[in-house]
C-alpha cells in the first residue's frame, strides 16, 4: 500500500516545515502547495541558515537562495536575493508568472516587489549580527573556498560549532538549523518539492550554492519521486546532486540506495578532500519510501506521515 500523504524535510528544524505542510496534505491538497507553506514557515523562523534572520556574506549581507519544483516539472528559482522575506513564493511566481525558471539579484528582487514582495531593511538578527562580529574579528577577508574548514576549529584545534561537521549555528549554539529542504507526496500521488537557504555562511559576495539550482539543490520527477540536498552546494552541483538520486531511483534503486550512490559520487574523485566537507541527501519515491544519506555524521530529516507525528531519523553516512 502506499504511504500517502508524506512529507519529508532536512534535518531535526524539518519540524517546522512539515508542521506548515501537513494541514493542506491533510485534507487532501496539493503538494505544491504544501512545501511552499514549509518554505515559508522555515523562512519565517529566526535560524542561521535560512530566510533573512540568517548568517549573512563576508560583506555582512543576507543573500537567499531558492527554488520550488511540482508534478509537471514546472520549476523556478530565485538565486542571490536580497531584502525579501519569502524567496520560496517569489520562486513559484517566477515558476507561475513568468516565462523563464531563474531569476537572480536585482532582477529577482525587482520582480519580487512588482508582485507586490514587501522590501524589508537591510538588517541582520541579533543572531547573525554576533556571530558576523566574531566573525570578522578573526577573519581576514580573503577569498578562500573552505572558509567554513578554517572556521571549523579554533587556535588549539578544538571543534567549534561552525563548517561542514556541524550545522553553520549561531555562535551562541542556539539555533541547529540548516538548509531547509522539503518533498511532499500528496493524496493524489503528485510529488513537489523545494529548498530555500541563505546559504553558506561568510560566503563571497554573488556566491550560489546548489539550494536554488534546479537537479542541485531539488529535482522532482513525478513518474519516479524527489529529492533535496544539505551541505556544501558546490559538491552538489558538480555532480547534479539531486538529478542524480532521482535517476537512480528511476533505474530501480530505493530512496536510500540512491541517496548513497549520489553521495559515493561525490566522494569517488578524491576520498581524502571528501572527508573535509559534508553533503546529506533525502528522497522520496512515488511509492512513499523515504530514505537519506550523507558523508559525515549528524545529518538527520523529519518524516511526517499518518497520524502527523513528525519523526526525526538519523541518516546513515559514509564515515
Ligand atoms: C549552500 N547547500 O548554500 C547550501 C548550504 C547548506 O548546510 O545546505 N548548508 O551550499
Amino acid at each position: 500500500a502506499l504511504n500517502k500523504p508524506i512529507v519529508i524535510s532536512t534535518w531535526d528544524s524539518g519540524k517546522i516545515a512539515n508542521g506548515a505542510a501537513w494541514p493542506i496534505l491533510e485534507k487532501g491538497g496539493k503538494a505544491i502547495d504544501a512545501v511552499e507553506q514549509a518554505g515559508i514557515a522555515i523562512e519565517n523562523d529566526i535560524n542561521c541558515c535560512v530566510g533573512l534572520g540568517g548568517n549573512p556574506d563576508r560583506d555582512g549581507y543576507v543573500t537567499l537562495d531558492s527554488c520550488i519544483m511540482d508534478e509537471k516539472s514546472n520549476c523556478g528559482a530565485v538565486a542571490f536575493l536580497e531584502r525579501i522575506k519569502h524567496p520560496v513564493s517569489v520562486a513559484r511566481k517566477v515558476m507561475e508568472n513568468t516565462p523563464h525558471v531563474f531569476l537572480a539579484g536585482v532582477g529577482a528582487q525587482q520582480f519580487a516587489i512588482e508582485n507586490g514582495f514587501k522590501l524589508e531593511p537591510e538588517e541582520l538578527s541579533a543572531g547573525a549580527k554576533k556571530t558576523y562580529e566574531n566573525w570578522l574579528k578573526k577573519e581576514e577577508y580573503k577569498p578562500v573556498i573552505n572558509i567554513e574548514l578554517q572556521q571549523n576549529k579554533d587556535s588549539s584545534g578544538k571543534e567549534k560549532g561552525h563548517g561542514p561537521f556541524a550545522p553553520a549555528r549561531f555562535d551562541d549554539g542556539s539555533f541547529n538549523h540548516d538548509t531547509m529542504g522539503t518533498l511532499a507526496l500528496d493524496a493524489s500521488g503528485d510529488v513537489s518539492g523545494m529548498c530555500t537557504t541563505s546559504g553558506m555562511g561568510f560566503k563571497m559576495r554573488g556566491r550560489v550554492g546548489d539550494s536554488p539550482i534546479i537537479g542541485a539543490g531539488l529535482f522532482v520527477d513525478n513518474e519516479v519521486g524527489a529529492a533535496t540536498s544539505s551541505g556544501q552546494g558546490e559538491e552538489v552541483i558538480r555532480v547534479c546532486g539531486t538529478h542524480l538520486v532521482v535517476e537512480f531511483m528511476r533505474s530501480g534503486l530505493s530512496p536510500y540506495e540512491a541517496c548513497k550512490k549520489a553521495v559515493e559520487r561525490i566522494i569517488k574523485p578524491d576520498p581524502e578532500r571528501a572527508k573535509t566537507f559534508q553533503v546529506g541527501f533525502i528522497a522520496v519515491n512515488k511509492q512513499g519510501e523515504v530514505g537519506a544519506y550523507s558523508i559525515q555524521k549528524g545529518f538527520n530529516y523529519t518524516v511526517t506521515e499518518k497520524g502527523g507525528t513528525p519523526q526525526v531519523i538519523n541518516a546513515k553516512s559514509h564515515f
